[in-house]
């Protein structure tokens, strides 16, 4: 039987593989804020690294016996800590990928029973792992829009529900 995300995990690592050429050219504006005073390319870029590592910890995670209670992800931390804007922009490109071909991997062993399975972020209202594994591509479009189109190609509004 075929998994139940496997569609969406094959699209997401179709969709990063193609990303990475169009990121690889634009190279030069890794140090460049995507707006006055936002993070840099690189920093979003570093966002979204950050997205999948946290994600995959999810992912992993809701298939085990333990408690589903993550503690608030705190994204300006995680960014300014992780020190993105003094990695080299092609490595960044490489880790992203890589770490989304994993993520997607993973999501394709995620048996159905999993997935109904609650998962608390912080102080916010309980949701499935289902809702956070198809919530996690919005996420990834959205800045992936902002680094390759410009801010006003994605639109200024954050995904609503996205679990960066
Ligand atoms: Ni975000």
């Amino acid at each position: 039987m075929m998994a139940p995300l496997a569609e969406l995990a094959q699209q997401l690592a179709r969709d990063v593989r193609d990303a990475v050429p169009r990121l690889e050219a634009v190279e030069a504006q890794g140090a460049r804020p995507w707006a006055e005073g936002k993070w840099t390319r690189s920093q979003v870029l570093g966002h979204l690294i950050d997205s999948a590592l946290n994600n995959y910890h999810r992912v992993i995670r809701a298939q085990s016996g333990e408690e589903l209670r993550f503690p608030d992800y705190e994204q300006r931390h995680w960014v300014d800590a992780g020190g993105y804007a003094d990695r080299s922009w092609s490595d960044l490109v490489q880790l992203w990928a890589q770490l989304n071909v994993q993520l997607a991997h993973a999501i394709t062993r995620v048996p159905a029973e999993a997935l109904p399975r609650p998962c608390l972020i912080g102080a916010g209202a309980p949701v499935t792992l289902e809702f956070i594994v198809r919530d996690y591509p919005r996420h990834l479009e959205h800045h992936l829009r902002q680094i390759l189109e410009g801010e006003e190609a994605a639109g200024r509004k954050h995904p609503p529900f996205a679990r960066p």
